[in-house]
């Protein structure tokens, strides 16, 4: 059910700065993460939606917060930020900075942000621009913001090695939430969908939550 919920993900708007979105009530939960990570591929993978990530690429969009609504049409009930990929070397300097003012701006101060998801290739874990946004948003987790660290292409990786990325990464996370997910070989997907649909709901009842799945599911 929680996975039919991520499938309802449409294009909501886009906007080159905080100030310039609309403000929301609906929990809304921010994708964010180095470029090449995964992270395009795991939010088509959890929305099962080719056109999303591909909506964040349209040129003009790349240095854009990109929201998508969830919930049934007419009844949003939550939003899924698209952060556009930070360390891709190629950018120039002074757009890298103004960027990473942007995202920083956004996740220090967005109202109606309830959760953060950092996509990190496990094969270079936390690198050093994964820390400092972990510092950015350290406060607001300490106040109750949920957090999730989802290690992407844990195909590429062997048992072992995916235990231990996973134990050193939680203790990196600050008490977020960890997960291993691959897209190839879709493991993991369940358990990140389960997570945000229980971060947006907090106070649905179980029944609620049953006929709340669309029907194709
Ligand atoms: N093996 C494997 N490759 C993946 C997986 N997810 C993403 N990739 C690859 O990693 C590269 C970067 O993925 P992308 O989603 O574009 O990263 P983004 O820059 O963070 O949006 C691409 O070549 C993907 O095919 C996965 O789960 N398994
Ligand atoms: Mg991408």
């Amino acid at each position: 059910m929680a996975l039919g919920w991520l499938h309802t993900a449409r294009f909501l708007t886009t906007a080159p700065q905080l100030h310039f979105l609309p403000e929301l009530d609906v929990p809304e939960i921010a994708f964010v993460g180095r470029s090449n990570a995964g992270k395009s591929t795991c939010i088509n993978t959890l929305t099962q939606q080719k056109q999303l990530a591909f909506a964040s690429k349209k040129p003009g969009r790349t240095q854009h917060i990109n929201l998508f609504a969830l919930g049934k049409q007419g009844g949003t009930d939550a939003v899924l930020t698209d952060l556009p990929g930070y360390g891709y070397a190629a950018v120039p300097k002074q757009d890298k900075i103004r960027w990473q003012q942007v995202m920083a701006n956004y996740l220090v101060t967005r109202q109606n942000l309830k959760a953060i998801v950092l996509m990190c290739d496990p094969r270079h874990g936390m690198t050093e621009l994964d820390e400092i946004l972990l510092d950015v948003i350290r406060p607001r987790v300490e106040e109750g913001l949920k957090f999730l660290v989802i290690l992407t292409k844990a195909d590429k990786l062997t048992r072992t090695e995916g235990a231990k990325v996973l134990s050193i990464t939680k203790l990196q996370a600050g008490g977020g939430e960890v997960r291993l997910f691959s897209a190839t070989k879709r493991t993991g997907i369940d358990e990140v969908a389960t997570l945000l649909w229980d971060w947006a709901h907090p106070d649905a009842p179980l029944a609620e939550v049953a006929t709340a799945a669309p029907a194709d599911t």
